[in-house]
């Protein structure tokens, strides 16, 4: 029986974000061709058969992106996006987080598995600037492609625009075990997807630019680099792929229409490999794709495509010739049985621009909108009431663990995302069923990924309960405070302070 290829996007088209009046479609960047970054792994100040070290530093800095003046940017270890981190799974990771900017920041590990709301990162765990903080967490969870990004409410949106991402490699002995390429910045690498205007002198403006439905800019930047290409040495290649946009859609697809073969999703391994000719992604999603380039040759280039826009030309060299092949099962993914005693638990996603709103009302930290106990496994079903001409698709987040995706309106989730997911993109109207369970105690928040959209309020917490632990207290930031310090650290009054989301809540008559 021949492999089923797909080879369409699966989401609603009428809810593409290309149907939006803000649009801003992408543009082939008219710039000399830059080699890709390939991010450099971060070291690690200590290893030992148990524990890992790393010191992360937030920093302001330049980037050479287009000819002539450097961009203003900010990144972790590095001026733009960052070092890629690695995590072993099974080791007690100790980081000690510095912040060198002229403002807060919070260091937020997207798709970990650890306890909140300190070690998440999240808003709660704000460090100021010239300052550090030190946390420390056990990773117990699959090699996976995560991420590291700034999580300062109501700042998340603008500081992740300034370039506060970077990819976090988690390995393990099973995925050491499977035949697919992991020797890094060869045939495994990053392909962070992001897209920036250029304004004078080369530089981003980001309350220029500024959408309550998410900030777009016409310039695609992959790992923080313009008209990127990448050599290709070897005839397989492995691509994380991560949405680092704030709001872009990217429908990707290669030329020839070149088919490859998707391995992972956002919190693991697949457990079937897929194959495509076109994958759409969503923010904060990450797709691992092999690429086999057999049918090329030396001289030959390979385009990546989003929509009608080139983004990476992958430039053919001699290879060795690869005959590996994908075994039809690759891992076991673990499937808790639901706890009949817990109810569904519904969530929705409402409102376009300012009016975002998650279970009809805006985030506010100092609530707790539900409780779960810990360990046990409930149905959770996620709405997206959006009408408006076509609506919009939200792409749906929990901190702290991944889901397992059962069904969208009563149908078979989409073939590529029967792995471990911690987003979801809803379509409008459409009602998903995740199976939620949680192996750590805390408060954790669920929300859009259109960072605008978190910024504006379409986000809450949950509080997850140890029964061992009932009465454990939690001291929770608030938005006033983080809000007082962003006027404090730009010399400005609270009158005067402007960040993204602030005006979401105004314009609703809102307080933060
Ligand atoms: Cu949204």
């Amino acid at each position: 029986m021949a492999e089923k290829v797909y080879n369409n996007y699966f989401y609603d088209e009428p809810a593409f974000n290309t149907h939006d009046g803000g649009y801003i479609p992408l543009e082939e960047p008219n710039t000399p061709a830059m080699p890709l970054n390939i991010p450099a792994a971060l070291v690690p100040d200590k290893e030992t058969q148990t524990d890992m070290y790393y010191t992360v530093t937030a920093q302001p800095g330049e980037t050479q992106l287009l000819p002539g003046t450097k961009t203003k940017t900010w990144g972790y270890n590095a001026s733009l996006l960052g070092k890629t981190i690695i995590f072993k799974n099974g080791k007690t990771i100790h980081l000690h987080l510095e912040n060198k900017l002229p403002e807060l920041t919070t260091f937020h590990w997207h798709g970990l598995n650890i306890p909140g709301p300190i070690e998440d990162g999240g808003c709660h765990a704000p460090v100021y600037p010239d300052s550090s903080r030190d946390v420390t967490f056990k990773i117990n969870q699959p090699a996976a492609t995560c991420w590291l990004h700034a999580h300062p409410c109501p700042s998340t949106a603008s500081q992740v625009w300034h370039g506060l991402a970077t990819a976090v490699v988690i390995q393990d002995d099973i995925e050491s075990q499977l035949p697919f390429p992991r020797n890094y910045g060869v045939d495994d690498i990053p392909i962070i997807l992001q897209d920036r205007r250029f304004h004078a002198d080369n530089q981003w403006d980001y309350r220029e630019d500024y959408d309550p439905d998410g900030v777009q800019g016409p310039t695609p930047m992959i790992n923080g680099t313009v008209n990127p290409y990448f050599d290709v040495t070897t005839q397989r290649l492995r691509l994380r792929i991560l949405d680092g946009s704030n709001r872009r859609e990217w429908r990707l697809h290669f030329s020839d229409n070149l088919e490859f073969t998707q391995i992972a999703s956002d919190d693991g391994i697949l457990p079937e490999p897929v194959k495509f000719t076109r994958l759409m992604t969503t923010c904060a999603e990450r797709h691992e794709i092999i690429v086999d380039f057999s049918n090329y040759q030396a001289g030959d280039e390979v385009v990546l495509y989003s929509d009608e826009t080139p983004i990476v030309h992958f430039r053919i060299h001699e290879f060795a010739t690869d005959n590996t092949k994908l075994p039809e099962h690759l891992v076991d993914i673990p499937d808790p049985k639901v706890d009949a005693d817990l109810p569904v638990k519904h969530v929705v996603m409402s409102g376009m621009d300012e009016e975002v709103m998650m279970d009809d009302k805006k985030f506010d930290m100092q609530r707790i909108d539900y409780k779960m106990p810990l360990g046990k496994c409930q149905l959770w079903d996620i709405t997206n009431t959006n009408d408006m001409d076509g609506g919009m698709i939200h792409p749906y987040h929990m901190h702290g663990t991944a889901f397992r995706i059962i069904s969208r309106n009563g149908h078979a989730p989409y073939p590529n995302e029967r792995g471990l997911k911690d987003v979801v993109s809803v379509n409008p109207g459409e009602h998903v069923i995740l199976k939620v369970w949680y192996d750590v105690a805390g408060i954790f928040m669920y929300h859009c990924h259109i960072i605008e959209h978190e910024d504006g309020g379409m986000m809450a917490q949950l509080q997850v309960i140890d029964p061992q632990n009932p009465d454990a207290k939690y001291e929770l930031m608030d938005h006033h405070t983080l809000m007082s310090a962003f006027a404090k650290e730009r010399g400005v009054s609270m009158d005067d302070l402007w960040l993204g989301g602030m005006e979401s809540y105004h314009k609703m008559g809102m307080h933060m």
